[in-house]
């Protein structure tokens, strides 16, 4: 029996030729199933088409199953900015992720029980800030993934232990791996010309455990860490002390201002400010809210808590945090 298909089968068949992913060719291959006519005559082509889906979508099931157990080299970045934990086993990462959001990571009494990257969203005020946990670091040891996501990261948590009796130890090594792979932390966005080829990352130490070591002698400890280099924040993960102004010092450390988009003749929404690096203009703002908006601009009027209460200001007019711009096309 003929089979008779319509050339719209064959045209669509084409397609197969250039199609580059099995996605591409599963859609395809289920498209020309729907066009074969269903009779006797068709019956072995309708059942080469089917194992030619399922062979492609097998293998394409058992790519993503075995994707999923391999290390997260990157992970995408989301909310007003990226900032990567490190530091020593056991200092309390993932405890203390788990204490600034509402994610779960898995925490342990032993070392190494992080083995993958895992982004956590922590709210700030009106804003989300991503936080990555990630494995420990020593001196055997370093995920090879791990240098490349703090070179892209926005900003570093350095965690340590306060209780730990080899702390001074456990951050030179972290501080060392890094350094081979040319990542140095600094406070403030600052390089000088010798060290051009050091990746140079807006870093806080975070002292964690502090429930765990007598108020007086924290201040000992705190000046053997690295003191006069990098910020140092206490805090403990388990009582949530000191989180507040952990999480304002994150905030400090990404260089981002909020600004509130206003429509004329109707009041500022505070609640979903736009975000943008610090020093960004009018123009930039016209841009975040539609790339349109850039070329269609005549004028913005401002308003802001202490300065501004409807000025008028042209494009190069600089922003700061909490403004509220009203844009005139
Ligand atoms: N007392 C006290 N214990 C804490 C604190 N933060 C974390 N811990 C404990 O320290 C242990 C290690 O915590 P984790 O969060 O798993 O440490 P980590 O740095 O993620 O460890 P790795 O994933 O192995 O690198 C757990 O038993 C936590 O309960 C804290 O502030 N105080
Ligand atoms: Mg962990």
């Amino acid at each position: 029996m003929p089979a008779n298909l319509p050339p719209q089968y064959f045209e669509t068949e084409k397609r197969l030729k250039t199609a580059k992913t099995p996605q591409e060719k599963i859609v395809i291959l289920e498209e020309l199933l729907s066009i074969v006519p269903k009779h006797k005559g068709t019956e072995k082509l309708q059942a080469l088409l089917k194992t030619k889906i399922s062979k492609l979508k097998s293998s394409a099931q058992k790519k993503a199953s075995t994707a999923r157990h391999s290390p997260i080299h990157l992970v995408e970045k989301s909310g007003a900015g990226q900032v990567v934990l490190v530091g020593p086993p056991n200092s309390g990462k993932s405890k203390l992720v788990k204490s600034l959001t509402n994610a779960n990571p898995e925490i342990g009494d032993y070392p190494f029980t992080t083995r993958l990257a895992y982004p956590a969203m922590m709210k700030y005020e009106n804003i989300q800030i991503q936080l990555v946990d990630t494995p420990p670091i020593t001196l055997d040891y370093m995920e090879t993934w791990l240098p490349e996501l703090i070179k892209g990261a926005d900003g570093v948590l350095l965690i340590l232990d306060l209780a730990d009796p080899s702390l001074p130890d456990a951050l030179t090594a972290v501080l060392m791996k890094l350094e081979e792979k040319r990542i140095k932390f600094i406070s403030e966005n600052k390089r000088s010309p010798e060290e051009e080829k050091l990746y140079h990352k807006k870093a806080l130490i975070v002292a964690n455990k502090k429930d765990l070591v007598p108020e007086e002698n924290i201040d000992t400890l705190l000046m053997e860490l690295y003191g006069e280099k990098l910020e140092i924040v206490t805090v403990s993960a388990l009582d949530q002390d000191g989180l507040d102004e952990l999480k304002k010092k994150i905030f400090f450390m990404l260089d981002v201002i909020r600004i509130y988009s206003k429509a004329p003749g109707k009041k500022a929404t505070f609640d979903e400010p736009f975000t943008l690096k610090k020093g960004s203009t009018v123009i930039d703002f016209a841009r975040a809210v539609h790339r349109d908006f850039a070329q269609k601009m005549k004028y913005a009027r401002i308003w802001s808590e202490r300065k501004y209460q409807g000025q008028m200001v042209n494009r190069d007019h600089v922003l700061e945090d909490e403004d509220v711009i009203e844009l005139h096309i």
